[in-house]
Protein backbone atom coordinates (compact mmCIF):
# COMPACT_ATOMS: atom_id res chain seq x y z
CA UNK A 1 0.00 0.00 0.00
CA UNK A 2 1.51 3.50 -0.77
CA UNK A 3 2.18 5.79 1.69
CA UNK A 4 -0.50 8.07 1.86
CA UNK A 5 -3.27 5.32 1.41
CA UNK A 6 -1.23 4.44 5.12
CA UNK A 7 -1.11 7.48 6.65
CA UNK A 8 -4.92 8.19 5.18
CA UNK A 9 -6.19 4.67 7.32
CA UNK A 10 -3.90 5.78 10.21
CA UNK A 11 -5.34 9.32 10.33
CA UNK A 12 -8.41 7.92 10.43
CA UNK A 13 -8.06 5.54 12.96
CA UNK A 14 -6.80 8.04 15.17
CA UNK A 15 -10.38 10.13 14.56
CA UNK A 16 -12.25 7.21 15.21
CA UNK A 17 -10.07 6.51 18.95
CA UNK A 18 -10.06 10.68 19.78
CA UNK A 19 -13.61 10.92 18.22
CA UNK A 20 -13.20 13.54 15.58
CA UNK A 21 -16.46 12.91 13.31
CA UNK A 22 -16.43 15.11 10.72
CA UNK A 23 -15.16 18.98 9.92
CA UNK A 24 -17.71 20.70 11.84
CA UNK A 25 -17.48 18.98 14.86
CA UNK A 26 -16.80 20.93 17.29
CA UNK A 27 -15.07 17.98 19.78
CA UNK A 28 -11.77 18.07 20.36
CA UNK A 29 -11.85 21.51 20.33
CA UNK A 30 -8.29 21.84 19.00
CA UNK A 31 -9.10 19.79 16.10
CA UNK A 32 -11.91 22.61 15.59
CA UNK A 33 -11.92 23.15 11.96
CA UNK A 34 -9.76 20.05 10.76
CA UNK A 35 -10.98 17.21 8.36
CA UNK A 36 -12.38 14.13 10.85
CA UNK A 37 -13.47 10.18 10.30
CA UNK A 38 -16.26 11.58 7.97
CA UNK A 39 -13.94 13.37 5.52
CA UNK A 40 -11.51 10.94 5.44
CA UNK A 41 -13.24 7.99 4.99
CA UNK A 42 -14.72 9.66 1.95
CA UNK A 43 -11.41 10.34 0.57
CA UNK A 44 -9.87 6.64 1.35
CA UNK A 45 -12.62 5.35 -1.02
CA UNK A 46 -11.90 7.60 -3.14
CA UNK A 47 -8.11 6.29 -3.69
CA UNK A 48 -10.14 3.35 -3.86
CA UNK A 49 -8.76 1.65 -0.68
CA UNK A 50 -11.55 -1.40 -0.26
CA UNK A 51 -14.55 -0.67 1.67
CA UNK A 52 -13.27 -3.93 4.13
CA UNK A 53 -9.86 -2.72 4.42
CA UNK A 54 -11.18 0.51 5.47
CA UNK A 55 -12.88 -1.19 8.03
CA UNK A 56 -10.66 -3.53 9.61
CA UNK A 57 -7.47 -1.41 8.96
CA UNK A 58 -8.31 1.90 10.35
CA UNK A 59 -11.68 2.71 11.95
CA UNK A 60 -12.30 -0.91 13.45
CA UNK A 61 -8.40 -0.42 15.18
CA UNK A 62 -9.39 2.95 16.08
CA UNK A 63 -12.68 1.40 18.17
CA UNK A 64 -9.75 -1.17 19.54
CA UNK A 65 -7.75 1.28 21.09
CA UNK A 66 -10.85 3.21 22.87
CA UNK A 67 -12.25 -0.14 23.57
CA UNK A 68 -9.23 -1.45 25.10
CA UNK A 69 -8.51 1.83 26.94
CA UNK A 70 -11.89 1.32 28.69
CA UNK A 71 -11.24 -1.90 29.77
CA UNK A 72 -8.35 -0.54 31.31
CA UNK A 73 -9.94 2.38 33.16
CA UNK A 74 -7.95 4.61 31.12
CA UNK A 75 -10.96 5.78 28.98
CA UNK A 76 -14.76 6.75 30.09
CA UNK A 77 -18.10 6.09 28.98
CA UNK A 78 -18.36 10.30 27.11
CA UNK A 79 -15.20 8.60 24.92
CA UNK A 80 -17.00 5.45 23.88
CA UNK A 81 -20.31 7.68 23.63
CA UNK A 82 -17.80 10.63 20.83
CA UNK A 83 -15.63 7.15 19.36
CA UNK A 84 -18.86 5.56 18.03
CA UNK A 85 -20.56 8.93 16.50
CA UNK A 86 -16.99 8.96 14.77
CA UNK A 87 -17.63 5.66 13.61
CA UNK A 88 -21.18 6.05 12.77
CA UNK A 89 -20.05 9.22 10.37
CA UNK A 90 -17.82 6.59 8.94
CA UNK A 91 -19.93 3.98 7.94
CA UNK A 92 -23.07 6.68 6.27
CA UNK A 93 -19.79 6.12 3.56
CA UNK A 94 -19.76 2.45 3.71
CA UNK A 95 -22.93 1.25 4.70
CA UNK A 96 -23.82 1.46 0.85
CA UNK A 97 -20.98 -0.89 -0.17
CA UNK A 98 -22.35 -3.41 2.85
CA UNK A 99 -25.51 -2.76 2.02
CA UNK A 100 -25.18 -3.90 -1.63
CA UNK A 101 -22.89 -7.04 -0.45
CA UNK A 102 -20.01 -5.60 -1.55
CA UNK A 103 -17.93 -6.56 1.28
CA UNK A 104 -19.46 -8.99 4.17
CA UNK A 105 -20.22 -8.52 7.43
CA UNK A 106 -18.74 -10.16 10.26
CA UNK A 107 -21.77 -11.87 11.53
CA UNK A 108 -25.50 -11.11 12.58
CA UNK A 109 -25.79 -9.98 16.69
CA UNK A 110 -29.29 -9.62 18.29
CA UNK A 111 -28.95 -8.03 20.98
CA UNK A 112 -31.70 -6.72 23.47
CA UNK A 113 -32.36 -5.63 27.14
CA UNK A 114 -34.21 -8.36 28.89
CA UNK A 115 -37.88 -8.39 29.77
CA UNK A 116 -38.61 -5.87 32.96
CA UNK A 117 -35.54 -3.90 31.97
CA UNK A 118 -35.45 -0.46 30.70
CA UNK A 119 -31.74 0.14 31.29
CA UNK A 120 -30.22 0.64 27.77
CA UNK A 121 -27.29 2.45 27.64
CA UNK A 122 -25.18 -0.11 28.35
CA UNK A 123 -26.60 -2.16 25.76
CA UNK A 124 -26.20 0.45 23.08
CA UNK A 125 -22.90 0.64 23.44
CA UNK A 126 -22.69 -2.85 22.87
CA UNK A 127 -24.34 -2.40 19.77
CA UNK A 128 -21.82 0.63 18.68
CA UNK A 129 -19.07 -1.38 19.44
CA UNK A 130 -20.23 -4.52 17.51
CA UNK A 131 -21.22 -2.65 14.77
CA UNK A 132 -17.76 -0.63 14.74
CA UNK A 133 -15.82 -4.29 14.32
CA UNK A 134 -17.98 -5.14 11.29
CA UNK A 135 -21.30 -6.86 13.20
CA UNK A 136 -24.53 -6.13 11.78
CA UNK A 137 -26.87 -5.55 14.67
CA UNK A 138 -30.12 -6.09 15.31
CA UNK A 139 -31.57 -3.93 18.14
CA UNK A 140 -34.45 -4.93 19.69
CA UNK A 141 -34.63 -2.92 22.47
CA UNK A 142 -35.34 -2.35 26.10
CA UNK A 143 -38.15 -4.28 27.73
CA UNK A 144 -37.61 -7.24 25.28
CA UNK A 145 -39.53 -10.21 25.32
CA UNK A 146 -39.06 -13.84 24.84
CA UNK A 147 -41.17 -14.30 21.99
CA UNK A 148 -39.28 -11.02 20.21
CA UNK A 149 -36.07 -12.54 21.11
CA UNK A 150 -37.36 -15.95 19.10
CA UNK A 151 -38.74 -14.39 16.39
CA UNK A 152 -35.17 -12.52 15.78
CA UNK A 153 -33.45 -15.91 15.83
CA UNK A 154 -36.11 -17.41 13.38
CA UNK A 155 -35.33 -14.80 10.84
CA UNK A 156 -31.80 -14.84 11.58
CA UNK A 157 -30.47 -18.80 12.41
CA UNK A 158 -26.47 -17.76 11.93
CA UNK A 159 -27.14 -15.09 14.64
CA UNK A 160 -25.54 -14.92 17.61
CA UNK A 161 -27.78 -13.67 20.68
CA UNK A 162 -26.80 -10.64 23.54
CA UNK A 163 -28.98 -10.20 26.38
CA UNK A 164 -28.39 -7.01 28.82
CA UNK A 165 -29.63 -6.54 32.23
CA UNK A 166 -28.88 -4.21 34.69
CA UNK A 167 -31.23 -5.16 37.56
CA UNK A 168 -30.97 -8.12 39.96
CA UNK A 169 -34.58 -8.87 39.19
CA UNK A 170 -34.72 -9.02 35.74
CA UNK A 171 -31.40 -10.24 35.14
CA UNK A 172 -33.55 -13.83 36.43
CA UNK A 173 -35.53 -13.34 33.38
CA UNK A 174 -32.20 -14.10 31.29
CA UNK A 175 -32.63 -17.97 31.86
CA UNK A 176 -35.91 -18.56 30.09
CA UNK A 177 -35.39 -16.56 27.29
CA UNK A 178 -31.87 -18.18 26.93
CA UNK A 179 -33.68 -21.73 26.69
CA UNK A 180 -35.93 -20.72 24.45
CA UNK A 181 -33.81 -19.52 22.18
CA UNK A 182 -31.73 -22.64 22.29
CA UNK A 183 -34.98 -24.78 21.68
CA UNK A 184 -35.42 -22.96 18.78
CA UNK A 185 -31.99 -23.08 17.28
CA UNK A 186 -29.24 -24.87 19.45
CA UNK A 187 -26.32 -23.69 17.68
CA UNK A 188 -27.07 -20.34 18.35
CA UNK A 189 -24.76 -18.66 21.23
CA UNK A 190 -25.83 -16.93 23.74
CA UNK A 191 -24.03 -14.49 25.46
CA UNK A 192 -24.79 -12.20 28.65
CA UNK A 193 -24.09 -8.90 30.00
CA UNK A 194 -24.31 -6.42 32.53
CA UNK A 195 -23.40 -5.00 35.65
CA UNK A 196 -25.08 -7.07 38.05
CA UNK A 197 -23.94 -9.95 36.25
CA UNK A 198 -21.36 -12.50 36.91
CA UNK A 199 -18.87 -15.42 34.64
CA UNK A 200 -20.58 -17.28 37.95
CA UNK A 201 -24.48 -16.01 37.10
CA UNK A 202 -24.01 -17.17 33.68
CA UNK A 203 -22.01 -20.44 33.90
CA UNK A 204 -24.94 -21.40 36.35
CA UNK A 205 -28.15 -20.72 33.47
CA UNK A 206 -25.89 -21.98 30.84
CA UNK A 207 -25.06 -19.17 28.73
CA UNK A 208 -22.44 -19.03 26.47
CA UNK A 209 -20.03 -16.18 28.18
CA UNK A 210 -20.33 -13.55 30.01
CA UNK A 211 -17.97 -10.37 29.28
CA UNK A 212 -18.12 -7.45 31.51
CA UNK A 213 -17.22 -4.67 28.41
CA UNK A 214 -18.02 -5.21 24.73
CA UNK A 215 -14.36 -5.41 23.92
CA UNK A 216 -14.05 -8.70 25.17
CA UNK A 217 -16.59 -9.78 23.53
CA UNK A 218 -15.12 -8.38 20.61
CA UNK A 219 -11.81 -9.97 21.09
CA UNK A 220 -13.61 -13.51 22.21
CA UNK A 221 -15.54 -13.26 18.83
CA UNK A 222 -12.14 -12.85 16.75
CA UNK A 223 -10.57 -15.96 18.54
CA UNK A 224 -13.49 -18.33 18.50
CA UNK A 225 -15.61 -18.11 15.51
C1 LIG B 1 -29.00 5.27 34.21
C2 LIG B 1 -29.73 4.40 35.22
C3 LIG B 1 -31.12 4.35 35.12
C4 LIG B 1 -31.90 5.03 34.02
C5 LIG B 1 -31.79 4.20 32.74
C6 LIG B 1 -31.73 5.05 31.48
C7 LIG B 1 -31.36 4.25 30.28
N1 LIG B 1 -31.83 4.73 29.14
O1 LIG B 1 -30.67 3.26 30.35
C8 LIG B 1 -33.34 5.04 34.62
C9 LIG B 1 -33.52 6.36 35.35
C10 LIG B 1 -34.49 4.88 33.62
C11 LIG B 1 -33.26 3.93 35.65
C12 LIG B 1 -34.36 3.29 36.17
C13 LIG B 1 -34.30 2.36 37.19
N2 LIG B 1 -33.20 1.97 37.87
CO1 LIG B 1 -31.38 2.40 37.28
N3 LIG B 1 -29.62 2.94 37.11
C14 LIG B 1 -29.03 3.71 36.22
C15 LIG B 1 -27.52 3.81 36.58
C16 LIG B 1 -27.33 5.18 37.25
C17 LIG B 1 -26.54 3.71 35.45
C18 LIG B 1 -26.68 2.46 34.57
C19 LIG B 1 -25.81 2.62 33.35
O2 LIG B 1 -26.28 3.09 32.31
N4 LIG B 1 -24.52 2.32 33.49
C20 LIG B 1 -23.53 2.56 32.42
C21 LIG B 1 -23.50 1.40 31.40
C22 LIG B 1 -22.51 1.75 30.29
O3 LIG B 1 -23.04 0.25 32.05
P1 LIG B 1 -23.71 -1.18 31.86
O4 LIG B 1 -25.13 -1.05 31.58
O5 LIG B 1 -23.27 -2.05 32.98
O6 LIG B 1 -23.08 -1.72 30.51
C23 LIG B 1 -21.73 -2.07 30.35
C24 LIG B 1 -21.41 -3.52 30.71
O7 LIG B 1 -22.19 -4.03 31.76
C25 LIG B 1 -21.55 -4.28 29.43
N5 LIG B 1 -22.84 -4.81 29.03
C26 LIG B 1 -24.09 -4.43 29.28
N6 LIG B 1 -24.98 -5.19 28.66
C27 LIG B 1 -24.29 -6.13 27.97
C28 LIG B 1 -24.70 -7.18 27.15
C29 LIG B 1 -23.75 -8.00 26.57
C30 LIG B 1 -24.19 -9.10 25.69
C31 LIG B 1 -22.36 -7.75 26.81
C32 LIG B 1 -21.35 -8.61 26.19
C33 LIG B 1 -21.94 -6.71 27.62
C34 LIG B 1 -22.91 -5.90 28.20
O8 LIG B 1 -21.13 -3.34 28.45
C35 LIG B 1 -21.47 -2.00 28.85
C36 LIG B 1 -20.33 -1.10 28.48
O9 LIG B 1 -19.14 -1.50 29.11
C37 LIG B 1 -27.36 2.62 37.58
C38 LIG B 1 -26.32 2.83 38.69
C39 LIG B 1 -24.93 2.55 38.25
N7 LIG B 1 -24.04 3.39 38.64
O10 LIG B 1 -24.69 1.57 37.54
C40 LIG B 1 -28.77 2.47 38.16
C41 LIG B 1 -29.24 1.10 38.64
C42 LIG B 1 -28.85 0.02 37.65
N8 LIG B 1 -30.70 1.26 38.64
C43 LIG B 1 -31.26 0.69 39.65
C44 LIG B 1 -32.66 0.71 39.92
C45 LIG B 1 -33.11 0.07 41.21
C46 LIG B 1 -33.56 1.29 39.00
C47 LIG B 1 -35.07 1.37 39.15
C48 LIG B 1 -35.76 0.12 39.69
C49 LIG B 1 -35.36 2.59 40.02
C50 LIG B 1 -36.80 2.77 40.43
N9 LIG B 1 -37.03 2.56 41.70
O11 LIG B 1 -37.63 3.07 39.59
C51 LIG B 1 -35.54 1.70 37.72
C52 LIG B 1 -35.83 0.42 36.93
C53 LIG B 1 -36.49 0.70 35.64
C54 LIG B 1 -36.54 -0.58 34.84
N10 LIG B 1 -37.66 -1.27 34.88
O12 LIG B 1 -35.58 -0.95 34.23
C55 LIG B 1 -30.25 -0.04 40.53
C56 LIG B 1 -30.27 -1.54 40.38
C57 LIG B 1 -30.14 -2.26 41.70
C58 LIG B 1 -30.18 -3.73 41.55
N11 LIG B 1 -29.32 -4.35 42.28
O13 LIG B 1 -30.93 -4.30 40.81
C59 LIG B 1 -28.92 0.69 40.15
C60 LIG B 1 -27.66 -0.18 40.30
C61 LIG B 1 -28.84 1.94 41.04
C62 LIG B 1 -28.64 1.59 42.52
N12 LIG B 1 -27.43 1.64 43.02
O14 LIG B 1 -29.58 1.31 43.20
N13 LIG B 1 -31.95 3.66 35.95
Amino acid sequence: MSEQKTNLLSKLTECIEIGKAELDSPYPPNLKGEKGASEYTAEALALGIPPLEILEKSLMVGMKNIGDKFSQGKAFIPNLLISSKAMKAAMVHLKPYFDSGAAKMKGTLVIGTVTGDLHDIGKNIVKMVMEGNGWKVIDLGTDTSEEKFIAAVKENPDCIVGLSALLTTTMLNMEKILNSVKEVNPKVKVFVGGAPLSEQFSNSIGADGYFHDPQSLVDYLENNN
